[in-house]
């Protein structure tokens, strides 16, 4: 019984509530198990959304499709998660978009730096035309992607200095995520980059493999990366979707009825995950600083130099993307701030 992988923890800290040992259904009573994993522990407000969605789903049906939910990597890293859908060998995953543009390349577009002036713009342009277009896109990979949830802003920690400007990145190793323009804008900037995948990333900044990494406030409080970084900046470089993925295997095998019921539940597990992530992202600010580390505001114009650095980056993977897809994500922002 593969329940037993819920009651572990594979993060840094401990598993606040085992909410998910006693829902209403077994397992032995249904005709289809989706096994849904994340990177994230269970604190984190994906963990919460992922809770909802077997919630609604479970009821929706009576039970008939049951859903395991494994958190902090126990069912893999990003990239192995989202193979095994491919392989029909997990059923849904909910990565961000960067890991996934190593699958689809166009989902880099949704991570150039500092496109989405804020969450609501960035709701109503993934929502929106061209948000569906690049979820069409996985199909041909083998997943379905269903909905866009939010990770979020990214922000800058590090176990060195102050990070004030584009000066202080030098030098500075700083893990991002497997994504080619993730690389290519922090070599920009005048860091050193290094790719490695979020399992890996709390014993690298422990044992000083890297010296820094960037993630929303949410995560860095909830996976306890103020144990070891000193340091955070409101960089706010790129805003993180996440995107519920589904194993295109599992969901074409499914009754016309359930998909539906599958998909709206994955929209509306995304709205409440929305609204629970932006909560928790603004509280978690001040509890990092009470946590002991430094906040470093950014002003507008050392924002403004950062822009200004990584533009050459965004112009490149414009032209490997297609100019036309990015022009029309350009004016989806546009259009969301009339
Ligand atoms: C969790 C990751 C994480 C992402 C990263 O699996 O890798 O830094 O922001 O949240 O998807």
């Amino acid at each position: 019984n593969e329940n037993a992988g819920e009651e572990e923890n594979g993060g840094n800290e401990a598993d606040a509530d085992g909410e998910d040992g006693g829902g209403e259904y077994a397992q032995e009573d249904a005709s289809h198990t989706i096994r849904g994993g994340i990177g994230l522990n269970s604190d984190h407000p994906q963990y919460q959304g992922l809770l909802e969605f077997k919630e609604i789903v479970e009821s929706e049906t009576d039970g008939d499709i049951f859903v395991e939910t494994y958190h902090s990597g126990q069912l893999g890293d990003d990239r192995s998660m989202m193979e095994a859908l491919q392989l029909g060998s997990q059923e849904v995953t909910i990565p961000s978009t960067a890991p996934i543009a190593n699958f689809v390349n166009e989902f880099s577009v949704f991570d150039f730096p500092f496109l989405f002036p804020d969450s609501e713009t960035a709701d109503q342009v993934l929502d929106g035309e061209v948000g569906q277009e690049l979820l069409d896109m996985l199909d041909d990979q083998n997943m379905v992607g269903l909905a866009y949830w939010e990770n979020g802003f990214r922000d800058l920690t590090n176990s060195e200095r102050e990070v004030a400007s584009m000066e202080d990145f030098d030098g500075l190793t700083i893990r991002t995520m497997e994504n080619d323009l993730h690389l290519d804008a922090f070599r920009e900037l005048g860091a050193n980059p290094t790719p490695m995948a979020f399992t890996e990333l709390f014993t690298a900044m422990q044992q000083g493999t890297v010296d820094g990494q960037e993630n929303p406030y949410a995560t860095i409080y909830l996976e306890g990366f103020y144990e070891v970084q000193d340091y955070v900046s409101d960089t706010h470089h790129i805003y993180s979707p996440f995107v519920f993925l589904v194993s295109k295997q599992f969901y074409d095998g499914l009754p016309e009825d359930y998909q539906q019921i599958v998909s709206d539940a994955a929209v509306e597990a995304g709205e409440f995950q929305r609204e629970a992530n932006r909560e928790a992202n603004d509280q978690y600010l001040q509890d990092l600083q009470d946590e002991g580390m430094t906040f470093t505001e950014i002003s507008d114009e050392a924002r403004q130099e950062m822009q200004d650095a990584v533009q050459p980056v965004i112009d490149e993977y414009s032209g490997e993307i297609g100019q036309d897809l990015v022009d029309r994500v350009y004016q989806a922002i546009e259009d969301a701030q009339q």
